[in-house]
């Protein structure tokens, strides 16, 4: 059945791959899963007809036959749990890797997104300046314990996982703040998952629609 993913039709990093299609594309590449992309104009994407995909008018979101998911976690989870790849056969092994995919998402992410939202949306209010260094400090905190737990590890929990994908992609995000070369293991580690050949394949693909004519 064909797997079909929505993304920007222009992601407004012009093609660093930091909006959330460049994980799902990463996530089938790993998987070895063909897949068409729909791109969504930004005037589309709180109208019904994608909103039926995704309620928030978002993108990633995924359709495959009758399913149609949305939420990248999800949608991640759904194609590490359907094909080989993303995550251990062992039971516990595989919570663990679940684990390490809610940890990036709930634990590591938000404190992210906060970032861009000081240093974007917020850059005009009178409070801006004395905030982004609050909310560099606290995304400080969680880089450091997640830089003392990952030690000189490869990855987070043994091989690969869609952990580490989930991970690697969030952290991807406080690139550009400079913060996560404050951490070289965390900054080599992005790089590991970087240099994997199903990553440069969904990157090239993300870059391919963002720079078209
Ligand atoms: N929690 C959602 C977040 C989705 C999200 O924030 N998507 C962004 C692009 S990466 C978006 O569609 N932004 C446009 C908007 O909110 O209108 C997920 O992980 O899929």
């Amino acid at each position: 059945m064909t797997i079909t993913i929505t993304a920007f039709d222009r992601s407004p990093d012009g093609g660093k791959g930091l909006a959330r299609d460049t994980r799902i594309r990463w996530a089938l590449e790993e998987t070895g899963q063909p897949y068409d992309v729909r791109l969504v104009p930004r005037d589309e994407m709180k109208e019904p007809a994608h909103l039926r995909r995704n309620p928030f008018g978002q993108i990633p979101t995924y359709e495959e036959g009758e399913l149609v998911l949305f939420e990248s976690g999800a949608i991640v989870l759904h194609i590490a749990s359907h094909h080989a790849g993303l995550l251990p056969d062992d039971a516990n092994a595989r919570a663990r890797a679940i684990t390490w995919m809610f940890a990036a998402l709930n634990s590591v992410e938000p404190s992210i997104l906060e970032i861009f939202i000081a240093r974007i949306l917020e850059r005009d209010q009178p409070w801006a300046t004395d905030r982004l260094p609050v909310v560099l400090d606290r995304v400080r905190e969680r880089l450091g314990l997640l830089s003392d737990r990952l030690g000189d590890a490869d990855w987070l929990d043994g091989a690969f996982s869609a952990g580490d994908l989930m991970m690697v992609s969030v952290l991807l995000r406080a690139r550009p703040s400079g913060v996560l070369d404050e951490f070289p293991n965390l900054a080599a580690y992005v790089a590991r998952g970087e240099a994997r050949p199903a990553y440069q394949r969904a990157f090239a693909a993300q870059l391919a629609v963002n720079t078209r004519p």
